[in-house]
């Protein structure tokens, strides 16, 4: 067998390991539940090898989901707690829309749900499943630009770093900083106790997650209450790629099941607008997120700003500007003498920028699945291949974990990660 055929073989049965049955928890000890864009990158990787596997992880998602159309970060396996925050810190009965019967988290994560779905259902030969998960998707959709922006801005907010899915992201820290707490919350976490703390984010970070956590669950998850009041309110760079490149991908349902698609094109249009004219920083040739209450932008350089080559957000001289002075410069995210792997989470220039911490630097491998998407569509096709072909030699090397120090390829974080291991299956299948 060829190497990287083996290579996928060994990601496939990292995915049968880590089965729960319906759903596949994202490892084995460290995320004991289902996570929302976990469960959508383990569907990519399914799709290429058991549809009808593929179809239930997308499937046993949707069972979280609100009846305001939110699906939640987390499902809790209810055989296993044991992982902090659990459901009776989150509380979500207290909200009118919450699922009586099954626990989950009160936010949301990136929906990748719907490209993985568009994936599924471009293999299958009838529109019987487009059909099925259509309406919940929509009601996602919906949700997302009724809830999340009030105001018609043409971007939406994210309500706490988890729902960004880069937790400790530096693009958060300022914002977090400004939050008086009164005092500790009380809290006893589990996950430094299975990783060393050094890599994962620090005792202050998970204060600032409590408080917000707790602010949201005291407004009963009322989102208009929350947008109007938390300290936190964010237009993620990130999130509102996903959420462009998804509302495509729900159009193209849309279209495949007979169903209007003119109210996905709106919104459609008025990221476009508002992306361009809000956060694009013409001066640094970036894209950084805004900060709702401080009515600015975080002018803080991660890798998030190449979010918009994977949604086709950016006209061809932005894309330039980013792949030529940011991406390719040594200095920020290309190898020089001090990182040899790409590609960083943060710049090396970023002040909080930390090779083995998590999302203040290491190499993800959704992160680097993102940016050779989007380098493919803007014609870098060597630069896409380089990346995929150091992406899967980090695996080869060190196993399917967590995240990589870009200057040694370590693995860090859990062993064992499923997106890891979806994505490699996908990489493989998809040479660039
Ligand atoms: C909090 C499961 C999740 C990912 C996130 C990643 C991490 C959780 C945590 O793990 O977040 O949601 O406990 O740190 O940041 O992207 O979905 O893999």
């Amino acid at each position: 067998m060829k190497p990287l055929q083996s290579l996928a073989e060994q990601a496939k049965r990292i995915l049968a390991a880590n089965a729960m049955g319906a759903w596949t928890k994202p490892a084995p000890r460290l995320y004991p539940h289902q996570w929302n864009w976990d469960s959508a990158f383990i569907a990519l990787g399914l799709a290429h090898y058991n549809l009808e596997r593929a179809k239930t992880e997308i499937r046993s998602l949707l069972r979280g989901q609100w009846r305001n159309g939110m699906i939640p970060h987390i499902i809790y396996n209810p055989d296993r707690l044991g992982y902090f925050p659990d459901p009776h810190v989150w509380q979500i009965s207290r909200s009118p829309t919450a699922p009586r019967d099954v626990l989950t988290s009160g936010i949301t994560q990136p929906p990748m749900i719907t490209i993985a779905a568009r994936e599924i259902v471009r293999r299958e030969p009838s529109a019987g499943f487009a059909r099925e998960i259509y309406p919940a998707l929509l009601s996602y959709h919906r949700w997302f630009h009724r809830e999340r922006d009030p105001h018609g801005d043409g971007l939406v907010s994210i309500i706490h770093p988890w729902e960004s899915g880069m937790d400790n992201s530096p693009r958060w820290l300022e914002i977090l900083q400004t939050i008086q707490l009164a005092a500790r919350p009380a809290y006893k976490r589990e996950d430094d106790v299975l990783v060393p703390a050094s890599e994962r984010p620090t005792d202050s970070d998970y204060d600032h997650f409590i408080f917000l956590m707790n602010l949201a669950r005291d407004l009963n998850y009322d989102q208009r209450e929350i947008v109007e009041h938390s300290p936190f309110v964010v237009q993620d760079v990130l999130l509102n790629s996903i959420l462009y490149c998804a509302d495509d991908s729900l159009r193209e349902l849309a279209v495949m099941v007979g169903e209007p698609s003119q109210e996905i094109e709106g919104w459609m249009q008025s990221t476009r607008r508002a992306f361009q004219k809000k956060l694009w920083d013409d001066g640094d040739g970036m894209y950084y997120d805004f900060d709702i209450r401080g009515a600015s932008l975080i002018k803080e350089n991660t890798i998030a700003a190449f979010m918009p080559l994977y949604a086709g957000l950016a006209d061809d001289a932005r894309a330039r500007r980013l792949v030529e002075n940011h991406l390719l410069n040594p200095a920020e995210y290309a190898p020089d003498s001090s990182t040899r792997f790409r590609v960083p989470t943060a710049s090396k220039t970023n002040a909080y920028f930390d090779p083995r911490n998590y999302w203040r630097g290491p190499i993800w491998m959704n992160a680097n699945w993102f940016i050779l998407h989007g380098l493919k569509r803007y014609g870098y096709s060597g630069l896409a291949s380089q990346i995929r072909e150091d992406t899967l030699a980090l695996v080869e090397r060190k196993g399917f974990h967590e995240y990589f120090d870009p200057r040694t390829g370590e693995g860090y974080g859990t062993d064992m990660f499923s997106w890891s291991a979806a994505l490699v299956i996908d990489l493989v299948q998809n040479a660039a």
